[in-house]
């Protein structure tokens, strides 16, 4: 079967580059039906010598691409997830006051919690974020709009809206980086300034996963920050949540994170 499926892909001109891999591989049957999920919805596009008009889409994880070279390079690295020890498992603010019964609720953001459980033993090095904020911090809006900047009061710093959910594994010696914590700044993304990047490039990692709450908020701004500091990231859509207001936004949050270079994929796929 395995053969089979090489064989087809290395019909298509469009597969050269994949099929080459393919073969030189040992590919899990995982990754196989991945593969065969594969579509190129433009037949003439396929036809094209111009790669770069090539469009690739994979139905499994929605990823998209174009040609073997640029975007495309997102196709390849998605089909191999293996776990190495130069990946890091990020937790972006998992904590009560962004789940149901909390003062800033994401939407079923308690439901990222036994994915993320799962996933945690798959990884030598963790980090847990936590929006951290001082009681007068300029996020804060009286009467909140909840919008960017003018949410109500969250996780103010030792309060019980801050805590971790109380299901998250975090262990019993989480390393745990703070952020929003400069009562004049907003501070959604975790690479904003130097510190856990550099953290994590002392401890040698180079692949970031990122998980947590809230995609379109802090989730977005902590993987976009990672690319940034030249990191390669994977966001894993089904271990975040995030705020769909207007509707589709967080849908708009994964375009735009693929089109910055991180490849969204499942908790299923990572190893
Ligand atoms: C967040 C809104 C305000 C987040 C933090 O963690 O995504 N969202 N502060
Ligand atoms: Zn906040």
């Amino acid at each position: 079967m395995r053969e089979a499926l090489a064989h087809r892909l290395r019909k298509e001109d469009l597969y050269q580059g994949l099929s080459s891999i393919i073969c030189r591989t040992t590919l899990a049957a995982k990754t196989l039906r991945h593969k065969q999920q594969m579509t190129v919805p433009n037949k003439e596009a396929n036809k094209s010598t111009d790669k770069d008009s090539l469009f690739f889409s994979c139905e499994i994880c929605l990823n998209q691409g174009k040609g073997l070279i640029g975007r495309g390079k997102n196709l390849l690295e998605m089909l191999i997830m293996k776990v190495e020890s130069c990946d890091a498992l990020l937790v972006v603010d998992v904590q009560k006051d962004f789940c149901p019964g909390g003062s800033l609720p994401v939407e079923d953001g308690h439901e990222v919690v036994p994915v993320i459980n799962a996933l945690l033993y798959k990884f030598s090095f963790i980090v847990f974020t936590r929006d951290w904020h001082p009681p007068d911090h300029c996020s804060f809006g009286d009467p909140p709009k909840f919008e960017d900047g003018s949410w109500p009061a969250h996780c103010v710093q030792g309060s019980e809206g801050s805590e971790f959910c109380e299901e998250l594994n975090v262990g019993e010696t989480p390393i745990i980086f703070d952020k929003g914590v400069d009562p004049n700044m907003e501070e959604y993304g975790a690479f904003g300034r130097p510190d856990l990047g550099d953290l994590l490039r002392e401890k040698g990692i180079t692949r970031i996963f990122v998980t947590g709450l809230a995609t379109n908020y802090c989730v977005k701004n902590t993987a976009l920050g990672a690319v940034k500091q030249g990191f390669q990231v994977a966001l894993v859509a089904d271990a975040c949540r995030g705020i769909d207001i207007p509707p589709g936004a967080v849908n708009e949050t994964l375009d735009e994170l693929r089109e910055a270079g991180v490849v969204i994929c499942s908790s299923t796929e990572v190893e």
